[in-house]
């Protein structure tokens, strides 16, 4: 039963230079039985299709006698789509990366749309079409760091030079390159606008919260990841691509950082705001590790001090890895979700002042991951949007669904090793966008 609809939803496509093909043969014949099957009970009002699917980004860890060890396989990421009442997921690996952080629609000036990656170890971002119904990739660049890291972290596309064209900004490990990407006739112009030692950029958002017209870009550089408690210098900083600015420091956040931000007009007055997740203050490690400042959502307006401590919300946990943004009653105000590390996730909404306190209440305890991939957005198209999370700790996609105030949750997909995986990115795609020429 698991194998028909995984075999019905698992049309596995290695990329063309990818040599993870041969594993995944080696897998199939040994006749594993697949650890993930679609969940084929549909919760009310879900339709049997629906017009835009999930890009999913992935590590993905070797399972040695049914548990997940720190080895990890090619990178992946799935295109999750529903049709015909059931979810099907197409598994994409790609050989070069042992993480992909994230896969998004690009559609570059006059072509066909694709799907845009960034990997790490090694360091490439590249975009897929379909060539007779596989998926291809071509490499838009790649790069060595010259540290003990390279990885392509994050990015976001916008039209940042105003002249019509998308620009692709990205960020990377260790060095603190920040690049933007620039398309030129037949290939993409890599312009590297910071580097600093030593240095993580774990995010970038796009917004213009000055209002002057012209996108500024925003990222969290911060000093390289520890797993003990020490504290951990980090800062968001803003450049103007267009303007050659940058870097400007905008939020300046001591003996602290932050891995999440997000970007827009949350509070719905027609200016973009800077939302930062403070990840919080600890003291000892293990057993005894203490939280002396918990998380912390701060929020940015164009004029506010870089030292400036407006905390619209605090998340009684130790990291907050996603911040997403949507309206989930269909009421025209706009939400945010925040997905801590351990506790859950968690509702935001603005109140009478939005540069004050914002209310904040638990959706679901019992959610959890070291990322704890978050999106809102709407795919069944009926004006209100869904929440998916990968709830990894739980080995499960799930999908919330509001109803009389009240979140509903339903499992989309479980796996039976939950450690074989973590999700690092989860992101909207129209499904003709997904499936073209398939
Ligand atoms: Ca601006
Ligand atoms: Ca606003
Ligand atoms: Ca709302
Ligand atoms: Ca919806």
């Amino acid at each position: 039963m698991f194998f028909v609809l995984a075999c019905q939803g698992g049309d596995k496509t290695a990329p063309t230079e990818a040599p993870a093909a041969s594993a995944q043969e080696t897998r199939a014949e040994q006749g594993e039985k697949p650890e993930e099957a679609p969940q084929k009970k549909a919760a009310a009002g879900l339709a049997d299709s629906l017009p835009n699917g999930l890009l999913l980004a992935y590590s993905q860890f070797q399972v040695v006698d049914g548990k997940a060890t720190a080895k990890p396989g090619p990178a992946r990421f799935d295109i999750l789509t529903r049709e015909g009442g059931e979810w099907k997921t197409e598994i994409v690996e790609d050989a070069q990366s042992n993480v992909l952080h994230k896969a998004l629609v690009l559609t570059p000036r006059g072509q066909a749309p694709g799907i845009l990656t960034l990997g790490g170890s090694g360091a490439y971002v590249k975009l897929w079409r379909r060539a007779k119904g596989k998926l291809q990739a071509s490499t838009l660049w790649h790069a060595e760091f010259g540290g003990k890291f390279n990885r392509m972290r994050d990015a976001e596309i916008a039209d940042l030079y105003g002249d019509g064209t998308p620009a692709i900004a990205v960020a990377t490990h260790d060095q603190g390159v920040v690049a933007v990407l620039r398309q030129r006739v037949n290939k993409w112009k890599v312009e590297r606008i910071d580097k600093k030692k030593d240095t993580f950029v774990h995010e970038i958002e796009i917004g213009d919260l000055d209002k002057d017209g012209t996108l500024e870009v925003y990222a969290t550089p911060s000093e390289p990841n520890k797993l003990d408690a020490e504290a951990q210098h980090g800062e968001v900083v803003r450049y103007v691509p267009k303007k050659g600015e940058g870097p400007t420091i905008v939020a300046d956040l001591g003996k602290r950082h932050a891995k999440e931000i997000y970007v827009g007009d949350v509070d719905g007055d027609g200016t973009d705001e800077l939302y930062v997740a403070v990840e919080a203050l600890t003291k000892g490690r293990g057993a005894s590790l203490e939280i002396l400042e918990p998380v912390e959502i701060r929020r940015y307006d164009a004029n506010t001090a870089p030292d400036a401590k407006v905390i619209i919300a605090t998340i009684p946990d130790r990291l907050c890895r996603f911040l997403t943004v949507g309206d989930v009653d269909g009421d025209g105000k706009r939400e945010m979700v925040a997905a801590s590390f351990s506790k859950g996730l968690w509702m935001l909404r603005p109140g009478k002042d939005p540069r004050s306190e914002w209310g904040v209440e638990s959706i679901d305890r019992d959610s959890g991951g070291f990322e704890h991939a978050a999106l809102l957005t709407d795919l069944d198209g009926d004006g209100t949007d869904e929440l998916y999370v990968a709830a990894d700790v739980q080995g499960e996609l799930r999908r919330y669904v509001w109803v009389r105030g009240r979140a509903k949750r339903e499992v989309i997909l479980k796996r039976d090793i939950p450690m074989s995986r973590m999700t690092w990115n989860i992101m909207p795609a129209p499904v003709d966008v997904l499936t073209a020429s398939k």
